[in-house]
């Protein structure tokens, strides 16, 4: 505008428009752009191109933990592919007592506009991290927590998993497979004990594995930690010569120990979340799927474009794509027998189209 020259004065009923976008561009980019201060404008939703910063808060180690793992490589990729979307990603290590405090010191510079987590006991940290950091958003996955509106929840229906994988090792048990035994035992080793994991994993095993034979038993141990793999090997060995020789377990860099003994001592393995096969060919006998990455990539698009929701909490399972079993890998194909595999592909099948009928039980 040539008025632009002049001192403004006549130029301004005709520059309003444009001062006006711009006081508006002013008032609401800062919000996303450069990190979004705490006491800052009110946010609004960012768009395409707009920047965002991302905390990815790994509740214990990336190493060992595939969840974990994913978590980390959806932000990644997506940032990777997204202009202005920043991601940064903090192991709060093992310790669980610091985790609170620690998030609370990241949360409280500001940097952030999204905190993303994986982990059932994460809610209730951020519950109170966000009380003192009322403008701070969570989105957590692998748990569930409705009625905070700084709280987005995204829980996997590990009860699905659970019954299948369950499904799967009852049939091994009860086979005359090399490692097999008539003692009906199946094995659950586990890190620590939480709701998710009493409520929905290990029940759902059991009850998957009675559908396969209703006189198989579990043998259920605790670790204590999600690192010690030795004290993992020793229970496995015990769990053996108790008459176990199918486990599974949930218990993060720890299950490295299951595995030496199951295949020192021979004994068959199904495992959640990852393909575990090439750790162990001919002893991990199928492995389920966590979609953690594809779900951590469309959520950051939901955020991109205002979609998400806070206060509410949604399952995600086998039938929406976000569980699965990996089927199309030699470590099941060339190990299990086919008619072992004919009856588990059927019944996942089952459990894709929602034909197995089940009751979820309470968290
Ligand atoms: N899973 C891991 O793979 N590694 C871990 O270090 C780990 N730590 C956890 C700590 C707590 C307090 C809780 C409740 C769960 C933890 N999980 C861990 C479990 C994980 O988030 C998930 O529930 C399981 O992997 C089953 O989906």
């Amino acid at each position: 505008m040539k008025s632009n020259t002049k001192p403004v004065h006549p130029a301004w009923p005709a520059a309003w428009p444009a001062l006006l976008a711009a006081a508006l561009v002013f008032l609401t980019a800062p919000a996303f752009a450069g990190g979004a201060s705490q006491g800052g404008a009110q946010r609004g939703s960012p768009q395409d191109g707009d920047s965002l910063s991302v905390l990815v808060y790994i509740t214990g180690m990336l190493a060992g933990s595939p969840p974990y793992e994913m978590l980390a490589a959806g932000a990644e990729s997506f940032a990777a592919a997204h202009q202005g979307v920043r991601v940064k990603v903090y192991e709060a290590g093992f310790n669980q007592a610091e985790w609170e405090e620690q998030l609370a010191s990241l949360a409280a510079s500001g940097e952030y506009d999204i905190v993303l987590g994986s982990n059932p006991s994460l809610p209730e940290i951020c519950v109170n991290v966000g009380k003192k950091f009322p403008r701070q958003k969570f989105i957590i996955t692998d748990a569930r927590y409705e009625g905070n509106p700084q709280i987005s929840t995204y829980l996997y229906n590990q009860y699905e998993q659970s019954l299948y994988l369950g499904y799967l090792a009852g049939l091994i048990t009860v086979s005359d497979m090399a490692h097999a035994n008539p003692a009906k035992r199946l094995g659950f080793i586990a890190a620590q004990e939480y709701p998710l994991l009493n409520n929905h994993i290990v029940p759902g095993f059991l009850a998957g594995a009675k559908l396969a034979d209703p006189g198989i038993t579990l043998d259920f141990r605790v670790i204590g930690n999600w690192y010690d793999a030795n004290k993992a090997a020793e229970l496995a060995a015990s769990m053996i010569d108790s008459g176990v020789d199918v486990f599974a377990a949930i218990a993060g860099g720890a299950a490295q120990g299951l595995i030496k003994t199951a295949v020192d001592r021979g004994a068959y393995i199904v495992f959640h979340n990852t393909n575990e096969y090439r750790a162990a060919p001919g002893f991990i006998l199928g492995c389920g799927l966590m979609e953690q990455k594809k779900l951590v990539e469309e959520i950051l698009s939901d955020v991109l474009a205002g979609r998400i929701q806070y206060g509410t909490s949604r399952m995600v399972g086998a039938a929406e794509g976000y569980l699965d079993f990996i089927a199309d890998d030699p470590g099941y194909s060339d190990y299990v027998p086919p008619e072992i595999r004919a009856k588990f592909d059927a019944f996942l099948s089952d459990i894709k189209a929602g034909r197995v009928d089940y009751t979820l039980p309470p968290l």
